[in-house]
């Protein structure tokens, strides 16, 4: 049995996107077989009234350019797992990333209260964490100073490149110019990933097809110890089982979910999520909803009519209005829900509708993909990142298949995807039914935490020394 420590800016209770369960889903999958310690900002939550017991477990000073800061250490227990959460002004701002000036003095504080944890915990339990696995930009620095001070290996896992910089006087200014080596700069700037990435002992990312889209602009610079592990998915939460409906067959419930939002029955297709252009796509999804409608794509005249679309989320206000106003524009085929709705609310959504659509641009691993699957609704997903490396499109599986995929960015690609699926629905319905069928085992067997835990501790274990045999997409099926 290891002590494993992982350092990250989101851990359930704190959720600001895909991060954080996929950060406290590891820990605890770690936990079964090992010691798992989690270090984070606490970002206010131990203020907060909980069901959470948070107990002080030690306080020190940090120096912080002329400044000296207290931090007061917190620890408490989430399932298996010991977290430990650093509080003083600054680190119990509830704001998690905002501003970039309030998040970079978090950053600092959060990077010199860690080592100076690792110190009291090896004179009060004797204890030294055998790796620290740090995830994303957020923590590296963290990283580097515990893999520097109490030699320990770095284990870096990007969940999504930032490219995020810092001046070299803004690091002089906050004393962590023993970091800055000329190999890391661009000019008079030090971007931080790259650094990470030089200083760990491991790299990871989330899937197989992100590490090859950003091979050339990043990972492929540090071959050789960088390799890839799937996150997993929590599929006892995402199961028909739970649904309020869950007696009833899934065209019932989607008759009754269209018949809440004022729509007649028809071929439910439900988007759920961020509503931002840049990662999401959802203009390009907006722009393939107004391409079908308007029947700019051929077979459009056969399945508008029994087409409905429900798009649930909130983000970018131009999005969101757009949005609004294509509901009104399409008014017995579109609902927009403007809001953020609770998971067990999402899940129903799922439960109801025959595909989900996931059009995003580029996307490191992605959970509405396989939260569809396992719920029974089949996904329409651009070719990219984790989408791609779990979604079996229709156009190579056949009957195998769990889903359907298109070329990124490309509105006429994505609407006739959606047609093909439409039409695959009235022309095809056993065919249909086999691929709602193929998702959720697909899931369960390969995306599982136990299984990402594993792999996880291979990388521990094999560290710089050994090379992680590199296991293809291919193979890995
Ligand atoms: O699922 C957790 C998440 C990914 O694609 C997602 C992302 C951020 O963008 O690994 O991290």
């Amino acid at each position: 049995m290891k002590i494993i420590s992982l350092a990250t800016f989101e851990h359930l209770p704190v959720r600001v996107g895909g991060l954080s369960e996929a950060v406290t889903s590891l820990a605890e999958a770690l936990s079964k077989t090992d010691e798992v310690m989690v270090f984070m900002p606490s970002h206010g939550i131990i203020n907060k009234e909980s069901d959470m017991d948070f107990k002080k477990y030690c306080e020190f000073e940090i120096f912080v350019g002329d400044e000296t800061q207290p931090i007061d250490v917190y620890e408490t227990k989430r399932k298996n797992v010991r977290m430990f959460l650093f509080s003083n002004k600054i680190l119990d701002n509830p704001q998690v990333y905002n501003t970039r000036d309030i998040f970079i003095k978090k950053m600092v504080s959060f990077t010199k209260a860690l080592p100076g944890l690792f110190n009291i915990l090896l004179k009060k339990e004797d204890k030294k964490p055998e790796v620290i696995h740090i995830n994303d930009w957020h923590c590296i620095f963290a990283g580097a100073l515990v893999k520097k001070y109490f030699k320990i290996p770095f284990i870096l896992t990007i969940h999504r490149l930032c490219r995020e910089r810092m001046s070299v006087r803004e690091l002089n200014e906050v004393n962590l110019g023993e970091l800055v080596e000329p190999k890391y700069l661009e000019g008079e700037y030090f971007n931080i990933e790259n650094f990470g990435a030089h200083y760990c002992d491991f790299l990871t990312t989330v899937s197989y097809t992100y590490l090859n889209e950003e091979w050339k602009t990043f990972f492929g610079t540090f071959d050789g110890k960088t390799t890839y592990v799937w996150n997993g998915m929590d599929h006892d939460f995402w199961s028909t089982n739970n649904l309020k409906n869950s007696n009833l067959l899934p065209k019932e419930r989607r008759k009754l979910l269209l018949n809440k939002h004022g729509l007649e029955d028809g071929t439910l297709f439900f988007n759920v999520g961020r509503l931002d252009s840049q990662q999401k796509g959802i203009d390009n999804l907006l722009m393939a909803f107004d391409l079908i409608m308007k029947e700019k794509v051929k077979g459009a005249d056969k399945v508008k009519n029994d087409l409905r679309f429900i798009l649930v989320g909130s983000g970018d206000n131009s999005l969101e209005n757009e949005a609004v106003e294509m509901e009104s524009c399409y008014n017995n085929n579109m609902r927009a829900v403007i809001d953020f709705l609770r998971r067990d609310a999402i899940r129903e959504y799922y439960g109801a509708a025959d595909y989900c659509l996931i059009p995003s641009k580029f996307e490191p691993f992605g959970l509405v993909q396989l939260e569809a699957m396992c719920m029974g609704c089949i996904p329409i997903g651009t070719r990219v990142g984790g989408i791609n490396d779990t979604v079996l499109s229709i156009d190579e599986y056949g009957e195998k298949a769990t889903g359907k995929l298109v070329p990124p960015n490309n509105p006429e690609a994505l609407a006739r995807g959606i047609v093909d699926m439409a039409l695959l629905s009235r022309e095809k319905e056993n065919l249909t039914e086999i691929i709602r069928q193929n998702g959720r085992p697909h899931v369960i067997d390969k995306f599982n935490w136990d299984r990402a835990a594993r792999r996880y501790k291979q990388v521990y274990d094999n560290m710089a020394t050994i090379k992680l045999p590199f296991v293809s997409y291919a193979e890995a099926y």
